[in-house]
């Protein structure tokens, strides 16, 4: 079946809808993507009929919920192949995974003098909770740099000289919110091994949007959010290398986290239970299972494929059409996010005309300051593809762009 963004963009309700008069443009793909029915059917069916908490109940209703929402779990162990379910960990969302394994990893395994190698277009989230630890612990942060232009590709040659004995983690974006670029995930993962240093990855940009294969990257740790790939808020994933997992301390403490208390002690359940205390966030995380089903009925290398694609295209005709446009990231083999800037429109009022045209841009430093002030930049406008978007909505946003800059000119 050829890839079809018109038909697959009618599963989407809020994507029917006008705009400012205008039929919606939705180009904010990397902020969240749009749900499909099916997702909101999921939702609607739990709360309708099988609402229940779990692992405790042994009535119906709860031996429901606790069942699809362990499925939940095998799903995402498929989605991500990881060797078992059991290194699969319900979270809000990446953020709140990148701070469970601060919390948890990071306190019991950095010391003074240890350092924490990030690169230097990391989204906030995945730069404040290593300050953090970093402020607590005494270790430092290192920063993997990118090369000079607006490529925003790593530097690799500076990758050996960075990763030295002192080095505990390296966590680095699978794919950038603000320069669109694909990290080579395999490639650093198998760099950091070859010194002992352990993973994690930051798939917030890329889950949903390419396949994801844990093991064949050879990551120990990796997040994402399920938001950004067709599912509900409030809902993510930390996928953890079980040996890490079985050794770490629990972040949270509450119910469900325990094998048995006393008024003076405690003892853990098993990972994943010992980081998922108190009642979890059951239908969506049965609802993000829903969405990874849709996902691979179109098939991840298609998607990938399509924002590569569309991508290429937008860079292209940005380019060529839209003068004196400053577009970051690389002109090719890159993701479907495209960050540019205006000279002489701020970020926020080219989102604000855009959105008379019925547009939905976003604008500003996209959690990523440190990025924007090494580029030299205040802000930027980003314009992000998935799945339902096509080759004559670019028509429709470099005509919008057109119309914005000669607004700007007079
Ligand atoms: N990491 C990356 C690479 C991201 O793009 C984002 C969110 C996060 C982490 C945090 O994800 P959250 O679901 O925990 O918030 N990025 C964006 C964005 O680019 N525009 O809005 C949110």
């Amino acid at each position: 079946m050829s890839f079809d963004p018109k038909k697959l963009s009618t599963d989407f309700p809020a994507l029917n809808q006008q705009v400012n008069g205008r039929s919606l443009l939705y180009l904010d793909n990397a902020a969240t993507s749009q749900k499909p029915q099916c997702v909101l059917d999921a939702l609607k069916d739990f709360y309708a009929k099988d609402n229940a908490n779990v692992h405790r109940g042994i009535h119906t209703l709860s031996m429901r919920a606790t069942a699809a929402y362990e499925a939940a779990r095998e799903r995402t162990a498929r989605f991500l192949n990881a060797a078992s379910a059991s290194e699969i960990i319900f979270t809000a969302g990446t953020t709140d995974g990148i701070n469970l394994v601060a919390g948890a990893w990071g306190a019991a395994n950095l010391r003074p003098g240890d350092i924490i190698l990030l690169t230097e277009m990391e989204h906030h989230s995945n730069l404040v909770p290593w300050q953090m630890l970093a402020r607590r612990t005494g270790a430092t942060l290192r920063f993997l740099p990118i090369v000079p232009g607006d490529t925003g590709l790593l530097d690799l040659e500076a990758l050996p000289r960075l990763l030295t004995t002192e080095v505990k983690l390296f966590a680095f974006t699978h794919v950038s919110n603000t320069l669109g670029v694909i990290n080579p995930a395999a490639e650093l993962c198998a760099a950091a091994r070859r010194v002992g240093v352990t993973t994690l990855i930051d798939a917030a940009q890329s889950a949903g949007h390419m396949p994801l294969d844990v093991q064949s990257i050879g990551c120990d740790f990796l997040v994402l959010s399920g938001h950004k790939m067709c599912g509900p808020t409030g809902i993510g994933v930390l996928y953890g290398r079980q040996k890490l997992l079985d050794a770490m301390p629990p972040w949270r403490g509450g119910g469900s986290m325990i094998s048995t208390v006393s008024y003076e002690d405690v003892q853990w359940a098993p990972a994943p239970q010992k980081f998922e205390a108190g009642t979890p966030n059951i239908a969506d995380a049965i609802a993000l299972a829903v969405a990874m089903d849709y996902l691979d009925a179109i098939g991840r290398d298609g998607i990938a494929a399509h924002d590569e694609l569309l991508a290429a295209i937008a860079f292209q005709r940005l380019r060529d059409e839209v003068p004196n446009i400053r577009l970051l990231g690389p002109e090719k083999s890159r993701s479907g996010v495209i960050s540019f800037a205006l000279p002489g429109a701020h970020a926020h009022d080219v989102v604000t005309l855009a959105d008379q045209d019925g547009i939905a841009l976003r604008g500003g430093h996209h959690c990523n300051q440190p990025l924007m002030r090494k580029l030299g930049l205040p802000s930027t406008s980003r314009a992000s593809f998935y799945l339902y978007n096509d080759e004559s909505e670019i028509d429709r946003l470099v005509r919008s762009l057109q119309r914005i800059q000669k607004f700007f000119a007079v």
